[in-house]
């Protein structure tokens, strides 16, 4: 299969990305909080909501979410009379829906899957940012998260996992909370990406390079000096997230930011790429961020079958 690119372009003409941030159960409210774009929270605690400062706070039993968990088709016909019709309207003029959550607990693993099926009935592209949880923590959570990654697998376009384990090589000596605030600002990173570069247009070919490919992993790079862009492509592909077999990659998103972004260096940037990860689907796009000083920036989705 030959390499194919598509370059995502939110030119003058185009009409930017319509998104929305879910943030679900604990883990979600905190890594969407305070971020620029529209905001629902929804979780099983109320104290969840209370600390959060977003637009839409959804409360939901426990024994609600586990009776709406399973998303068949008949059962999501019913779940407007089951969850309240408020809960489809959150998805009205939304072409990207973030579901931002970790796996293991009871409100991100079921309301993830919960939104992904309402999303899915209000026709809007939903992606799944999970962390999933340490090693430490209990046999049965991880378990949990396990069938929870599965399931939204199935009923969403993509899903993005960031194993918590891998936090202690990103910063090995901080406290957890502290590692936390960084794990939940890298999380983001690839959904504020998406919406910089993506216009509404663009939306049916993020899903035609995706496919089947709906399992992610993210890597970030930043580059500054004669050799930035080695240094940024390079750091990215040695992303603690990528550390599987880099030829079952099929698809893969590249974001290239700078303050005054140039076409010689996205053109090194994908052709790096390329060298690295022969026969995949490419999504580009690029987007002037001049809080990057002399640096730029690449955020890297890659995406294989599961
Ligand atoms: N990255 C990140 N992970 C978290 C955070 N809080 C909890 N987690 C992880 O997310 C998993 C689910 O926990 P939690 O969100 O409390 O579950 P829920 O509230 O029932 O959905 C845990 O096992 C932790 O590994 C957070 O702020 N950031
Ligand atoms: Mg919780």
């Amino acid at each position: 299969m030959p390499n194919y690119r598509t370059r995502f372009s939110q030119s003058a003409g185009s009409q930017r990305v319509r998104a929305k941030f879910f943030g679900v159960g604990s883990a979600g409210c905190n890594i969407i909080d305070g971020v620029p774009f529209p905001t629902v929270v929804l979780s099983t605690s109320s104290a969840d909501l209370a600390r959060s400062r977003a637009e839409r706070k959804v409360l939901i039993g426990a024994d609600r979410l586990l009776g709406v968990a399973d998303s068949s088709p008949d059962l999501v016909k019913q779940l407007p009379s089951i969850v309240g019709h408020e809960l489809f309207d959150v998805f009205n003029n939304t072409e990207l829906a973030f579901l931002m959550c970790g796996l293991g607990g009871v409100s991100g693993s079921l309301g993830s899957r919960m939104l992904c099926s309402i999303a899915r009935a209000k026709g809007a592209t939903a992606i799944v940012i999970a962390a999933t949880p340490f090693s430490a923590e209990s046999i049965r959570r991880r378990e949990a998260a396990t069938k929870a990654l599965a399931g939204v697998l199935s009923s969403s376009q993509l899903v993005i996992e960031f194993d918590n384990d891998k936090l202690s090589s990103l910063a090995p000596s901080l406290q957890l909370h502290r590692a936390f605030d960084l794990l939940n600002g890298i999380m983001m990173r690839p959904a504020t990406d998406l919406c910089a570069v993506m216009s509404r247009d663009d939306v049916s070919s993020f899903r035609q390079i995706l496919g089947e490919s709906s399992y992610g992993r993210f890597g970030l790079g930043l580059g500054r000096g004669d050799e930035r862009v080695d240094r940024a492509v390079a750091e990215a592909l040695s992303s603690p997230w990528f550390d599987y077999d880099l030829k079952e990659v099929s698809a893969a998103i590249a974001v290239y930011s700078a303050a005054d972004p140039w076409d010689k260096e996205v053109e090194k940037i994908l052709s790096l790429l390329e060298e690295r990860l022969p026969d995949i689907r490419l999504g580009w796009g690029s987007y002037a961020d001049t809080s990057l000083g002399d640096r730029i920036r690449l955020s890297l989705i890659l995406c294989k079958k599961r």
